[in-house]
């Protein structure tokens, strides 16, 4: 087990009996379906009782997620999920190639900015090769380019109080008699601030291409494939998951799948 994961659960388990009852009535809420453990340890690992100022002394000290060498990246990243987002305006980007496309940062910072994709192009780089591990029992070894979320969140500056970055996405992954649901994740802060987030604008050495979330998807790489967002447009700083979805944090955990999602 990671130095992270262990500093990490033995502050929070810190901050748990220091706070009050609150926090173990919450597990409940959180023992759905597709959790593997048991469901004190898992609330206490969310971080979700923490705010930003708080993780903020997790932050720097986490451990990375295995790279790999390109001499291990044996095909090419399987498309799945959404491979063809068909929304009018997911369209109208692609039609012009991405170029008006701008990833937002909304909600609780000091500014709400955007980022154009030459501007995100333009921020420092990262290249990692990683192995995504999707649930459904497949994994890819590939090289993901991208900019470290961090500096992006850092330029908004997020208000103390968050404790999530909600990720929105373009594709409409299911529709029903009362509308479209739209794919979106979420995360807390230090896996956001984690070095190896980034926002991955390409993919084995050519530019993301749609069937993978073009113009751009989220890396979080110690976290499995369904945490992962494509066609992302908008990153919102809370301090609430439930107003979203079903509540659950995300459209995979709103369908029973764990919130955290680590490997
Ligand atoms: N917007 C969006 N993001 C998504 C999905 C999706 O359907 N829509 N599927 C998820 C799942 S389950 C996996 S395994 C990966 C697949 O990414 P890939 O198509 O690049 O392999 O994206 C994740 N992110
Ligand atoms: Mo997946």
């Amino acid at each position: 087990m990671s130095n992270l994961i262990i500093n990490r659960r033995r502050f929070l388990m810190g901050s748990a009996a220091a706070g009050s009852g609150l926090l173990l009535s919450g597990c409940d809420q959180f023992d759905f379906l597709g959790q593997r453990d048991n469901g004190v340890r898992n609330v206490i690992e969310q971080a979700n009782v923490l705010t930003y100022k708080a993780q903020r002394a997790l932050i720097g000290d986490q451990t990375l997620a295995r790279e790999y060498s390109a001499s291990e990246i044996r095909q090419g990243q399987k498309p799945n999920g959404s491979t063809e987002p068909s929304t009018p305006e997911y369209m109208f980007l692609r039609q012009q190639n991405f170029a008006p496309y701008k990833l937002k940062v909304t909600g609780m910072v000091d500014r709400e900015i955007e980022f154009s994709l030459g501007e995100l192009r333009n921020m420092p780089a990262r290249s990692q090769i990683t192995r995504h591990d999707c649930v459904e029992g497949w994994s890819c070894i590939a090289k993901w380019t991208g900019t470290p979320l961090g500096p992006v969140l850092d330029q908004a500056g997020v208000k103390p109080g968050a404790r999530f970055c909600v990720y929105h996405c373009f594709d409409n992954i299911q529709r029903t008699l009362s509308g479209d649901i739209f794919y979106y994740e979420s995360s807390d802060l230090i896996d956001a601030y984690h070095p190896q987030t980034i926002l991955a604008y390409g993919l084995n050495d050519q530019v993301l291409p749609v069937a993978n979330g073009a113009p751009v998807r989220l890396r979080i790489e110690r976290a499995l494939g369904y945490k992962q967002p494509k066609y992302l447009h908008t990153i919102q700083l809370v301090d609430d998951l439930t107003p979203f979805g079903l509540g659950k944090g995300g459209y995979w955990p709103d369908n029973g799948y764990d919130w955290y999602g680590g490997i």
